[in-house]
């Protein structure tokens, strides 16, 4: 019998993301600035996205001591216990230094016993929580037990035709990855409502779960970027898939797609005629 208690888990997620989101909502008051670049000049880090992973770790370490830590700033522990936190500081960071609402904590405890929703990169969460500062949005998950946000279950996308659904995706951080992307949306466009960039993973799958979006894809996440919003997702109803047209390749970096589980296949179809002819 696993000693994971998801309740407990989801409790730890949504208290520890809450006060570290109060924490960059008030360094973003005081002023934010570009402290370093990573895989582009793009890819912007700040001193808050740090001081928000050390105070996450050192929280965790106290809390949850013979736990694993991976976060998107460097933190990278191993534990003993099956459970690793995987934990994105700031979300949207571009939006972050921008002031653009769309920001978040992501906190997610993860097992990796191959069970339902275990995503490409061999994890699943069993717990999670994201928050938006800017918004006072808490959205928070356990395996099996729904999708909230600020405690009300969520009822998740509609299950709608491509044509009138209302996509969200995104970029990365380098021009050959943006060109691509930008080929592949430049191909969908015609064919649905409209395409949303919000600018954080994180908050696009959990306005999914709020049927604020009908679907949500992109190419190349890290698991820091999807770990509790996937959850989020799936818990409200929606179906997360990767490439291919098979269907049985698990969403992850390659690709993750969540939608209602009809509209998920006709965009899993678009995306792999869209990328084939991309080239
Ligand atoms: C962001 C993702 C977003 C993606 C951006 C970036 P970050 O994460 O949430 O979906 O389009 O390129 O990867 O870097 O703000 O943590």
């Amino acid at each position: 019998m696993p000693a994971w208690n998801p309740a407990e888990l989801v409790e730890i997620a949504a208290d520890l993301a809450t006060r570290v989101g109060d924490v960059i909502r008030r360094l973003r008051a005081e002023g934010v600035d570009v402290a370093a670049t990573k895989s582009s000049v793009n890819d912007v880090v700040t001193a808050a996205d740090r001081e928000a992973e050390r105070l996450l770790t050192a929280e965790l370490r106290e809390l949850r001591p013979d736990d694993g830590i991976l976060g998107e700033e460097g933190a990278d522990i191993a534990g003993t216990t099956g459970i690793t936190w995987v934990v994105d500081p700031i979300d949207g960071t571009v939006n972050y230094l921008y002031g653009i609402p769309a920001y978040a904590v992501s906190v997610a405890a993860t097992v990796s016993d191959g069970g339902p929703g275990t995503m490409e990169d061999g994890r699943r969460a069993i717990a999670g929580a994201v928050y938006l500062p800017a918004t006072d949005e808490l959205y928070t998950a356990t395996a099996g037990g729904g999708a909230r946000l600020n405690g009300q279950l969520l009822a998740g996308p509609q299950d709608t035709e491509l044509a009138t659904a209302l996509l969200g995706t995104g970029f990365g951080y380098t021009v050959e990855r943006r060109t691509e992307q930008t080929e592949v949306v430049r191909q969908l466009i015609p064919r649905v409502r409209d395409i949303r960039r919000i600018g954080s993973a994180a908050a696009d799958l959990c306005f999914l779960a709020a049927g604020r979006l009908d679907a949500y894809y992109e190419r190349g996440l890290n698991p820091w970027d999807y770990a509790a919003g996937a959850l989020i997702a799936r818990e409200s109803g929606a179906v997360l898939l990767g490439r291919g047209t098979a269907g049985a390749a698990p969403a992850g970096t390659s690709m993750l797609i969540a939608a209602a589980p009809a509209l998920a296949a006709a965009v899993q179809r678009e995306l792999e005629l869209a990328y084939s002819s991309a080239g």
